[in-house]
């Protein structure tokens, strides 16, 4: 599915405290024909680590823009910006191909993981309506049984959007409540089932053991499917959120993520230190509240909208 020019604008205004940041220290240096003195390099470096690009990050790409610097003599007067999110880009891309998000067969089982807070729920509203906008059918399941509101606000964005949610009482099996909600999908003969699941359990063992039980009952009960397990990570969180996902990785396996809250952060960085810290592809950006603010993600845009 393409992406809206209108969510573009919305990510773009989302980065645009990240991109304030890194412009605003820089000025004019980054619309001169490309050079980089001493004293932008450091001002440049600082407001990527700022960013949260990540140190090494930063700096492998103030070291290739050096060198890029050093070997176009051709004449041509790039500008530093248009070099820089060049860069950015060749940084989001290189590596082994990442998956893009409809990557795979259908129907499929998208299992969604996170600690608490990062905007699971409202994540899984925003794909289900991803979802609905390709002509697809999509069912919920609400396994984060953890707590009662958590249930709750999964029935409600499916009421909001009319798209039915399997549930059971809180404190129910969230394995039983997979099972379900897979046998329903398929009597629906339905094209995706998004699960959410509880960010916190009462340790790592017991969530562990939680989400390889449910991973077990798909395997098991939607054999044949094509099955992703997405991670949700909250960009405000920065340095935060990559160690949560460090975490999270000893936990379980997992095939993509989300990047929730990228309006309004300035830490916009983040996106390129998950791809490029974790290994991990980056498939969509949540950039607000409602069901409509997510964007698939797109290194060239990114990147173009990170520097601008
Ligand atoms: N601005 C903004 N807020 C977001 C975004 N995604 C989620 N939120 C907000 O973040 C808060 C937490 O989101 P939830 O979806 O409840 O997070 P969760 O991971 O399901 O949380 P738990 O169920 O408590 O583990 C809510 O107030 C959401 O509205 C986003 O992309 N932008
Ligand atoms: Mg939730």
């Amino acid at each position: 599915m393409g992406n809206d020019e209108g969510l573009w604008r919305k990510l773009r205004a989302g980065l645009a405290r990240t991109q304030e940041r890194i412009t605003e220290r820089l000025g004019a240096a980054l619309d001169l024909p490309a050079s980089l003195e001493a004293e932008t390099a450091e001002e440049l470096e600082e407001a990527l680590i700022a960013a949260d690009l990540g140190v090494a990050t930063t700096g492998l790409l103030i070291e290739r823009l050096r060198e890029r610097l050093r070997r176009s003599d051709v004449g041509r007067p790039e500008r530093l910006r248009e070099i820089l999110a060049d860069e950015i880009e060749r940084l989001l891309t290189e590596g082994p191909a990442a998956p893009t998000p409809d990557a795979g067969g259908w129907p499929r089982v998208t299992l969604v993981v996170g600690v608490n807070g990062a905007g699971k729920t409202t994540s899984i509203a925003k794909l289900a309506r991803r979802e609905q906008l390709a002509g697809r059918r999509v069912v919920l399941a609400a396994a984060d049984t953890f707590r009662a509101a958590a249930i709750e606000q999964l029935v409600l964005w499916g009421e909001r959007l009319g798209v039915e949610v399997i549930r059971q009482a809180a404190g129910s099996d969230p394995a039983a409540v997979v099972h379900d909600a897979v046998h329903a999908a398929r009597a629906r003969r339905v094209d995706h089932l998004i699960v959410d699941t509880a960010g916190r359990l009462h340790n790592k063992e017991h969530l562990m053991a939680e989400l390889a039980k449910i991973r077990r009952v798909i395997d098991r009960e939607a054999a044949g499917w094509t099955v992703r397990t997405l991670l949700v990570l909250d960009a405000t969180t920065g340095q935060n959120a990559l160690a949560q996902a460090r975490a999270f990785l000893t936990v379980a396996a997992v095939d993509g993520v989300l990047l929730s809250k990228l309006d309004g952060t300035a830490k916009g960085g983040m996106v390129v230190a998950v791809a490029r810290e974790l290994g991990l592809p980056v498939l969509h950006l949540g950039v607000g509240e409602k069901a409509e603010d997510l964007v698939d993600f797109d290194p060239r845009e990114f990147a173009a909208a990170l520097v601008r």
